[in-house]
């Protein structure tokens, strides 16, 4: 899943495709690289971040999804409001990627109606706050208990099994102790019957491991996105598309 944020302001890529036309563009090279799905962003989600309203959102995503979606490319919007998640659905979205995991009213109900995928992300409080001082007594157990509870919701609302993905969050509200647990047991993820998403890519707590900022993470991004595939994670959400696809090339290779 290659990664397109239509924002000024993400934590990587922020401003460089704010434009409907540059956002286009860079999808289009992300397939050309190899990625199987795009997922649009029209609202950074980083720590400290400041939420934008859904008129806005639309804005900046709409054209993009209608344009990449009429080519018939497999989009999915990353957003948490459910009026957002409609229209998106609407301009030929195939996946709602939420990092609230469908929690906000009317939600889940958007999906349902929509008869679209979903990925059901675990987030610790809200980007503004969530970077200070998180805590679980069991990261690993409070995560899969968060993930189960809401798939239980989803089916509950009428999304089948079959159209969900579940995700951990990596970076969203966890300590580098925390995200490194999650990642040591990713597998155990991957038992709960549905396909496990990772987004580890430029991460700060790749920062943290190596020392670099975020323009020099490509290569810990890389590491990070196949160990997670090896604990079976089925979908990777990543800026760097052609270099993961070339780890996973070897990968792949081993495992025939
Ligand atoms: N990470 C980000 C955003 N959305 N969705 C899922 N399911 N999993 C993730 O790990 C995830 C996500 C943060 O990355 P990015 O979109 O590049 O940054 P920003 O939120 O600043 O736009």
């Amino acid at each position: 899943m290659g990664v397109v944020n239509v924002t000024p302001d993400s934590f990587f890529d922020g401003g460089l495709y704010a434009s409907t036309e540059s956002a286009i563009c860079h999808a289009v090279r992300l397939l050309e690289e190899g990625a199987d799905m795009l997922d649009i962003g029209g609202e950074s989600t980083r720590p400290g971040g400041t939420p934008v309203n859904a008129a806005e959102e639309l804005r900046r995503i709409v054209p993009v999804v209608q344009a990449l979606a009429s080519r018939d490319i497999p989009v999915s919007v990353d957003t948490s409001k459910p009026e957002v998640m409609c229209a998106a659905i609407e301009a030929g979205a195939v996946m709602i990627n939420d990092v609230n995991a469908l929690q906000a009213p009317g939600a889940l109900e958007a999906v349902a109606a929509g008869n679209v995928a979903a990925c059901l992300m675990h987030m610790q409080g809200e980007p503004r706050c969530m970077q200070i001082n998180p805590q679980y007594s069991d990261v690993v157990a409070e995560v899969k208990d968060f993930l189960q509870r809401r798939l239980n919701a989803a089916q509950a609302a009428g999304i089948s099994l079959g159209r969900l993905v579940i995700d951990p969050g990596f970076g969203f509200g966890k300590t580098l102790e925390h995200n490194l647990e999650l990642l040591r047991h990713l597998d155990r993820f991957a038992d709960m019957g549905v396909p496990v998403l990772a987004g580890l890519s430029r991460k700060s707590m790749l920062g943290k491991l190596t020392g670099n900022e975020v323009d020099d993470r490509i290569h810990a991004s890389v590491a990070a996105a196949l160990l997670a595939a090896v604990r079976g994670a089925r979908i990777l959400r990543v800026h760097d598309v052609r270099a993961t696809r070339d780890a996973l090339a070897v990968y792949n290779a081993l495992e025939q």
